[in-house]
């Protein structure tokens, strides 16, 4: 099929790039390379190669000039709960007024109200509701996305919601790592046996939704208004057991343990942190545990207590950003807004969250091997920028300065 971009089977090269290739291996900040081109085959990177060598002068394919702009790699949002129905605007109204979110949740609201709707809407319904969510995504430069269940808590409602995230997945020049949330919260139908709802998390959502394939990993919320550790033990257990990659909100609120457990079975990443001590990062730092920041929710909560970031840089425990992206605690679709709030709520520098949303969070998703760097044999997916400083994507929010979004070798729409 001939398409506008060229016939499929030409190799193309992006020239007079400036590269930000967040590889380890180019030991300068943002793994900056100048003056360079990327050669791709297929949906596959094929040369990163200075726009002097052979590779490029003697290159025989479709040409794309850069004219000079910075290139990075696609960005991906490793945490996001963009599956919803309802709105909590007037939730936030009653926050905002001095009402704990955590007594908010005791008197039914907060991740119940949202259940509620959720429950109340069909796969069709919920799908366009979440759509201009993941266009608003995409349209900075997502072109992997996490995406959570946990607003359902029945076997029907929770598989419904996966479903959409695959549909979204079908639908959109976009990658979709599914998760299962079942443990996001106790369902009203189980008030004071919270034991059961586990065990039917264990005996039956989990191994449904692995059959299914429609999930990759689980994830539990360790909370006191969530789950115990022993709980989330137990749902971990059975999701490892399934051959589900396993993560955690943990210490968000309180200090529960939870990161050991994350730790304990192996985890991709433990994710929040405010809470997180002394043990836990020496803990994380020799399990490559993936540390997931998410300021989006502390920012929303008016939180106080901040994630130890300097220790697990000083530990080298890997940092990523994502959105958190949800009706109640983040409710925005704006990753670059996550990293721009890492950087002036928790003190990162604009490379880390950068890092932590390309390199990092690839490795969050268990997607090291093929995502998240500028790399020779890395997927296609990148991003071409007008900015004069890759600092500028994170520090210069309300304009949208990305030019060209290609995903998988394919030029695709820029604001889909
Ligand atoms: N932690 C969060 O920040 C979100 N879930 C979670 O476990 C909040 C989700 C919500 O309030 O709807
Ligand atoms: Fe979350």
């Amino acid at each position: 099929m001939e398409t506008l971009h060229g016939s499929p089977g030409w190799d193309q090269m992006w020239e007079n790039a400036r590269l930000a290739t967040f590889d380890p291996a180019v030991r300068t900040p943002y793994g900056q390379l100048d003056r360079h081109a990327i050669i791709v085959r297929g949906d596959r990177i094929l040369a990163v190669a200075p726009m002097d060598s052979p590779a490029v002068e003697g290159f025989c394919g479709q040409i794309h000039n850069c004219e000079g702009r910075w290139v990075t790699p696609g960005l991906i949002d490793c945490h996001t709960h963009l599956v919803w129905g309802g709105s909590r605007a007037a939730e936030w109204e009653m926050r905002l007024s001095g009402v704990p979110y955590a007594e908010i949740a005791r008197r039914g609201g907060g991740i119940l109200s949202t259940v509620r709707s959720t429950r109340a809407m069909t796969e069709d319904e919920l799908f366009a509701a979440a759509v201009p969510r993941l266009r608003a995504l995409m349209a900075e430069g997502v072109t992997t996305v996490e995406i959570k269940s946990g607003y359902g808590l029945t076997l029907d409602d929770e598989l419904k919601m996966l479903r959409v995230a695959r549909r979204l997945a079908e639908s959109f020049p976009v990658e979709v790592s599914p998760t299962l949330l079942a443990a996001h919260a106790v369902p009203p139908e189980f008030t004071g046996r919270a034991d059961e709802y586990v065990s039917l998390i264990v005996n039956e959502i989990i191994p449904a939704a692995a059959e299914e394939k429609l999930a990759e990993a689980a994830d539990v919320f360790c909370e006191q208004i969530a789950f115990s550790r022993e709980q989330c033990d137990r749902v971990l257990a059975a999701a490892r057991a399934h051959g589900l990659a396993v993560k955690g909100h943990v210490e968000q609120l309180s200090s529960l343990g939870g990161v050991t457990l994350i730790a304990k079975h192996g985890g991709w990443s433990a994710d929040h942190l405010e809470y997180l001590n002394h043990a836990d990062i020496a803990v994380m730092a020799r399990r490559g545990t993936v540390a997931v920041l998410l300021p989006g929710a502390y920012y929303f909560l008016r939180e106080q207590q901040k994630p130890p970031v300097e220790e697990l840089r000083t530990a080298g425990v890997p940092m990523a950003v994502g959105s958190d992206l949800n009706p109640g605690t983040s409710p925005f679709a704006s990753l670059r807004l996550a990293m721009n709030q890492a950087c002036v709520l928790f003190g990162l520098t604009p490379e880390e969250p950068l890092a932590g949303a390309t390199r990092e969070a690839a490795r969050a998703l268990g997607r090291a091997d093929r995502l998240g760097t500028l790399a020779v044999a890395k997927q296609a997916d990148f991003l071409v920028w007008d900015v004069e400083h890759p600092a500028e994507i994170v520090c210069s929010l309300g304009t949208n300065p990305l030019r060209e979004r290609v995903v998988r070798g394919q030029v695709e729409n820029a604001h889909p």
